[in-house]
């Protein structure tokens, strides 16, 4: 039996490469063979300081980029997670079996305490939670995501345990999947994950050719190989994306240059930017008319949720009975 798929994203900021290659690549391939529930997960992203007025347009703008990625609405449930209440019910529910201490140990909760120093609310700590209901509303088993979320599954797998211990057996085993590329690093500090909140660190799936070339160019390097001393984190990440964009024997030209030590950063630079300039277009082009396309959009999140929900009343109903809520 096909096994069913869940993963999200945060309408927070413009989607990007490091989302693409980690999430979205993955989830366009896995459609096919599986049954896949992918959620713009707007809930989660009120988690941090946000425009109230912007929220309506990235919420819709996320759905259009991965739509133009290749997330086919006939092949898989697209849905705006608000619009499927039952994600907070079970969320509330989750929080009761959940230790404090568990959340306080989650890294991305102690970076995004750190990036938003004022007004750190109960959201931001229990956003896991929140996480691990998406994935058990749907008694998903296999997760697509970044390097950077495995954190949060592996707290979803303790959940579900916990709760199948005390109330009976009702969900099933959870696994990450993680990309060839899990974590791409930002191009303006390569020892931080390249991320939609933290300006000149990514390049959008819509950005023009000439922004791509432009943020490629002052992408932090170093001042070259030298020998006997490791790649820098740069450099890597330059490497990373190349074998992802660019065909293998350009790849492999480059490398060699690398080892040799007679390669010139700026020719790798402009040769990548062209690379992931042709790949991004065909998205950016399919993006720019589906953005005309209101109607199509909204309708087939809105069956999404339909669809979602037909699912996620029957989850609840049976959490509820185990826990004796009648
Ligand atoms: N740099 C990355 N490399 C690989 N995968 C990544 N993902 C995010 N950044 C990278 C994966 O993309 C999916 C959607 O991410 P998200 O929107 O749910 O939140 P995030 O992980 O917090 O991503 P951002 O871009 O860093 O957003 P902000 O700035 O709002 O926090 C996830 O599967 C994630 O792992």
């Amino acid at each position: 039996m096909a096994r069913r798929v869940f993963s999200g994203i945060q309408p927070t900021g413009l989607v990007h490469i490091g989302n693409y290659l980690g999430a979205i690549k993955q989830w366009v391939d896995l459609q096919y063979d599986h049954e896949c529930f992918f959620s713009i997960v707007d809930y989660h992203a009120i988690t941090v300081p946000y425009d109230p007025k912007q929220m309506p347009k990235n919420t819709f703008d996320a759905a259009v980029v991965n739509m133009a990625a290749g997330l086919d609405p006939n092949k898989s449930t697209i849905f705006i997670q608000s619009h499927v209440p039952q994600h907070t019910e079970l969320a509330w529910l989750l929080n009761t079996i959940t230790p404090m201490g568990r959340l306080s140990h989650m890294t991305q909760f102690k970076e995004k305490s750190r990036m938003f120093r004022e007004g750190i609310n109960a959201g931001l700590f229990n956003y896991p939670i929140l996480q691990a209901a998406d994935i058990l509303l749907y008694k998903a088993t296999l997760v697509p995501v970044g390097e950077d979320q495995v954190q949060h599954i592996e707290l979803t797998r303790d959940i579900a345990r916990k709760f199948n211990t005390t109330f009976g057996e009702t969900f099933p085993e959870v696994e990450p999947r993680l990309s060839e590329a899990p974590r791409i690093m930002a191009l303006s500090d390569p020892t931080k994950k390249m991320s939609k909140s933290i300006p000149g660190s990514y390049i959008a799936l819509t950005d023009s050719p000439e922004k791509i070339k432009e943020q490629i160019m002052k992408s932090v390097t170093d001042s070259g190989p030298q020998k006997d001393v490791p790649m820098g984190a740069g450099i890597a990440n330059l490497f990373m994306l190349m074998q992802e964009f660019s065909p293998p024997d350009v790849y492999q030209r480059f490398r060699s240059q690398y080892d040799e030590g007679t390669i010139k950063y700026s020719e790798l630079k402009k040769t990548l930017a062209e690379d992931i300039a042709n790949a991004l277009t065909p998205i950016r082009e399919a993006a720019q008319n589906l953005a005309k396309r209101p109607d199509y959009v909204y309708d087939s999140l809105r069956e999404g949720a339909h669809k979602a929900q037909s699912i996620a009343k029957r989850t609840m109903a049976e959490v509820k009975l185990r826990m004796g809520l009648i």
